[in-house]
């Protein structure tokens, strides 16, 4: 069809749709890169500066990838996709890298390997958009950064846009099974068809990797890091290649996740010491083999001495003599080896919170250059709020990097609408020297990420994909926000959840200002929704046994005092919280393990921070928090607080159906039912239990829980996705 009578149906359709038409069902595959047909006066805006593509005459698969996006989104957007041509004219749009005629050296200032600039401007004598940048993976992120640019903006202004990352390493970590499990994963299986690669490979990995690249996203852990030897064998060392090469065009590497004791459990060594010469000459065979499969493989992620995984401890070598031997192995390879500090002993009786602390501070300075040991968020384990993790500024000789849980194990699932941008950013703002950056930069945790706080190496975010099979690809329509903000983040740390929120909003509902405001306000509240039904005020692991759904804070069976939620709320008639203030006052110290400054305010009630005060403290129900009601009091006020936004969230939604397509707001309005729902129950089931501990009387007007104690407590959850 020609370029003109497609632009005249776009036109007649979207004025249709404007006049009052619902939108068109969407399943949500096509993610934030949906490239609709644009309404008549964007499209007639957009369609004089997007004439041709203009590449240079080299090209590459970075290049094709980034020229195959921008055919793909104008034409989506306009009706027909530009031409690629190498000459230049008037209205189009040129890659343009230093070599490029008339190119001027000064859009290239400061972009360095990744950054890219857009800009509208003369080249040759024409009027042209130019997307720059020093390399054809700046050029694949300039392109993604000029869609996204219209996609929100509705082509009104020209482009002007300038971004270089902040971090290196932008990770994605599989939690992926080779039988296609995937632990924690409430999308689905795994999108990797292990049994079918490494010959057919699925149109899924490509339209993965272009979400990605859209993002920044460099690089993927395709692997559980409850790993398994059969990883490293070669039939599947096959299957990763297949996969490396879907990815590469689109500028991410492969890593793997490795079980410690691979060597031995596949028979080639008779020990997995890592000091023992048999041992380490097998990872060095083993990373040649790999780089020779896949030349441009990132390197090994471990959990080892973590929740049974096997590792060093049990040949009596420290974490960092575990470490170091796969280092040197993938070194020669330009490899890394990101070791995770995700560890709690079997037989030590001290706080959980403290243990990672205490096995790797002493470590500070062990470490190869090419080791980064990677710390969750907080000291426990991806809870709706965990204070920032010890490890972060004090370690000042390490690099390391940050992992977040982007899939909702305790969050609820992918039912449960929670935005992870303000959680995101909560621990990446926490300011680690309170009151020290005074007049000067604070010491935020972004800043021990960009190797600014110490002088060290900038390394970079992991996120624990929410990603599989589910036609919308995260289970829910909302949840896919969550991926968009992991990237968006790890690009840029400052960035800012809500702007992140509404440029999410625009590219995946509508621009319309009604859905861009109504969608962020829910996202911007949805998850302190979540921490006030689920566990206000610093409470935390009180969910149900293995799966995690559900409120549980009664168990008290289970083979380990700290699997158990008793031994983190520890209620009594007296009392409730966890005192974790230092040794001489009764707590377990490990408000000490911070830097002074923020151990002071950790230290005392009144300095603590209200959403962390029974993280840090055991304090008495009559205990006076900043409403001025009694702690029980305040504790039921949360609870109903959680509810009661859920219910704002689902009047928000509904007065979004004339502008949502019918598909996607019927998925969304159910499982905000669900939701509401699973509040309530959070709310009494909570309200039962620590009722029936404290025996205080319901404060004035509140509700009486809907079912007795021992109700909540017979409640059974058999085949619960993502556990075991
Ligand atoms: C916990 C999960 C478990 C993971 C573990 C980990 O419950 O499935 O294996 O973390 O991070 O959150 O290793």
């Amino acid at each position: 069809m020609r370029f003109f009578t497609r632009l005249l149906l776009s036109v007649l359709f979207c004025t249709c749709a404007s006049a009052g038409a619902a939108p068109a069902s969407e399943d949500g595959y096509d993610l934030w890169l949906r490239y609709r047909a644009l309404p008549a006066a964007e499209a007639a805006r957009l369609a004089p500066h997007a004439r041709a593509i203009v590449a240079p005459a080299t090209t590459s698969p970075m290049l094709d990838a980034a020229i195959g996006e921008l055919q793909r989104g104008v034409g989506g957007w306009l009706g027909t996709a530009p031409a690629r041509t190498d000459e230049v004219r008037a209205g189009a749009i040129v890659l343009a890298m230093p070599a490029t005629r008339g190119a001027t050296a000064a859009w290239f200032d400061g972009l360095g390997q990744e950054g890219y600039r857009v800009l509208r401007t003369r080249l040759e004598g024409q009027s042209v958009t130019v997307i720059a940048a020093n390399t054809d993976r700046g050029l694949l992120y300039g392109s993604f950064a000029y869609l996204r640019g219209i996609a929100t903006d509705g082509a009104q202004k020209a482009p002007d846009l300038r971004s270089t990352p902040r971090l290196p390493l932008r990770l994605l970590n599989h939690w992926d099974d080779l039988n296609r499990h995937v632990e924690r994963g409430y999308a689905g299986a795994s999108i990797w068809h292990w049994w079918n690669l490494p010959d057919i490979l699925d149109q899924r990995y490509t339209d993965y990797a272009r979400a990605n690249a859209s993002l920044g996203i460099n690089g993927a852990v395709l692997n559980n890091v409850n790993a398994k030897p059969d990883i490293l064998t070669a039939p599947f060392i096959a299957k990763a290649a297949a996969l490396a090469n879907v990815l590469r065009p689109y500028g991410i590497k492969v890593y793997l996740s490795v079980r410690w004791s691979t060597p031995l459990e596949l028979k080639a060594t008779a020990t997995a010491d890592p000091l023992d010469p048999a041992v380490a000459a097998w990872w060095r065979a083993k990373s040649d083999e790999l780089y020779a499969a896949i030349p441009d493989f990132g390197g090994f992620l471990v959990k080892a001495n973590s929740e049974g995984q096997p590792g060093p401890h049990d040949y009596h070598r420290s974490h960092a003599e575990g470490a170091n031997m796969l280092a040197r192995a993938v070194a020669p390879h330009g490899g890394i080896v990101m070791w995770r500090a995700f560890v709690y002993s079997e037989d030590k009786p001290t706080d959980r919170a403290r243990q990672a602390f205490d096995q790797f501070t002493p470590l500070d300075g062990q470490f190869d250059k090419n080791v980064i040991v990677q710390v969750k968020n907080g000291p426990i384990d991806f809870q709706p709020r965990e204070p920032v993790h010890p490890l972060f500024g004090a370690m000042p000789r390490t690099p390391l990097l940050m992992e977040f849980q982007i899939t909702k194990e305790y969050l609820g699932f992918s039912t449960h609408l929670a935005y992870l941008g303000t959680m995101f950013e909560e621990t990446l703002r926490t300011d680690l020297r309170p009151g020290i950056g005074a007049g000067g930069q604070a010491a935020t945790v972004t800043r021990v990420l960009d190797g600014t706080l110490d002088h060290g190496q900038a390394t970079g975010m992991a996120g624990v994909a929410n990603i599989g099979t589910d036609r919308n690809w995260s289970g829910s329509h909302f949840d896919q926000a969550n991926w968009y903000v992991f990237g968006r983040l790890a690009w840029n740390p400052e960035a800012g959840a809500e702007a992140i929120a509404r440029e999410w909003a625009a590219q995946t509902f509508s621009r319309a200002p009604r859905v861009v405001d109504t969608v962020s306000a829910m996202m911007m509240a949805s998850r302190e929704a979540v921490v006030d039904y689920m566990t206000p005020l610093g409470l935390h692991h009180v969910m149900g046994t293995g799966h995690h759904h559900g409120p549980a804070p009664w168990v008290d069976n289970l083979a380990r005092p700290d699997w158990n939620p008793v031994y983190y709320h520890r209620a009594d008639k007296a009392g409730i919280g966890f005192d974790r203030t230092a040794h001489g006052k009764g707590g377990s110290g490990s408000a000490g393990q911070y830097a002074p400054a923020l151990a002071r305010l950790y230290e005392d009630p009144a300095s603590t921070p209200e959403n962390l005060l029974l993280w840090f403290h055991h304090l008495p129900w009559t205990y006076t928090t900043r409403s001025g009601r009694p702690l029980w009091d305040e504790l039921v006020h949360r609870y109903d607080a959680g509810v009661t936004a859920v219910a704002a969230m689902q009047k928000q939604w509904d007065s979004l159906a004339p502008y949502i397509d019918p598909q996607r707001h019927a998925d969304t309005a159910q499982r905000l039912k669900v939701q509401h729902r699973e509040a309530l129950w959070w709310r009494d089931a909570s309200i039962a239990y620590f009722q029936s501990i404290n025996g205080l009387p319901l404060p004035a007007g509140a509700r009486a829980p809907a079912q007795s104690l021992d109700d909540y407590k017979a409640l059974k959850f058999p085949y619960p996705p993502g556990n075991g």
